[in-house]
């Protein structure tokens, strides 16, 4: 398998899931959404719905509602705890993210045709010392990274279904953002979209 330097801190494995592997992580997500449905996460303040409807698994979930953005241990809309990982997350997490502690969240994006996310940091995290991993499944997204500074330049890469990326170090507050999928460019989902995971320490160990 096929590491590319992007960037300082950016890898990304293209292909890393094979198509089975991909099938078999699509299935251990239904289960997933059976027990924690997607959400629309609305933004702080205005309430503007996201376009990417999201659900988690884990022991922590990303929410985001007019009171802000956080992590919390229960589903927004059922109140239920969050289901657990899949052990393939677990097992990609060990191989990829070269980090001593097991990933507390796992956020899973959903994008249709449209979909899109902007240009943004992820720091709501206490614990920046351990990267994060995306894993890709579905069509092909056309992703934005930039630095730490939101004027700074960007570079775009594709994502495609079964892409791994990791960013640690000099890139965990680098800005980044999804520009749009590529609606049918991928016969993993029955339908067009796509879907991304992101796994994540948050608390900082004891
Ligand atoms: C770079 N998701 O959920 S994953 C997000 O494809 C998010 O759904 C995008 O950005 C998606 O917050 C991009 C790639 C990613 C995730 C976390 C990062 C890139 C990152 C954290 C720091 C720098
Ligand atoms: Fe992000």
């Amino acid at each position: 398998m096929t590491a590319l330097s992007v960037a300082p801190g950016v890898t990304h494995w293209p292909g890393w899931l094979d198509a089975q592997a991909q099938g078999a992580l699509v299935e251990a997500l239904r289960a997933v959404v059976r027990a924690a449905p997607f959400f629309t996460p609305r933004m702080p303040r205005t309430g503007k719905p996201f376009s990417v409807r999201m659900t988690n698994c884990g022991a922590l979930g990303w929410v985001s509602d007019e009171a802000g953005y956080r992590y919390q241990p229960t589903h927004p809309e059922t109140g239920a705890p969050w289901p657990a990982m899949p052990a393939a997350l677990l097992e990609a997490w060990r191989e990829l993210a070269s980090h001593p502690h097991p990933p507390e969240a796992c956020l899973i994006n959903h994008y249709t045709a449209g979909a899109r996310m902007g240009l943004h940091q992820d720091r709501d995290e206490e614990d920046f010392t351990a990267p994060v991993l995306s894993l890709s499944l579905g069509d092909t997204a056309i992703f934005r990274i930039g630095g730490p500074i939101r004027g700074d330049r960007t570079l775009s890469l594709k994502l495609a279904s079964g892409d791994a990326l990791v960013f640690g170090g000099p890139a965990r507050l680098a800005h980044h953002g999804i520009d749009r999928i590529l609606a049918g460019s991928s016969g993993l989902l029955a339908q067009v979209g796509r879907i991304n995971l992101t796994l994540r320490r948050v608390t900082k160990p004891a």
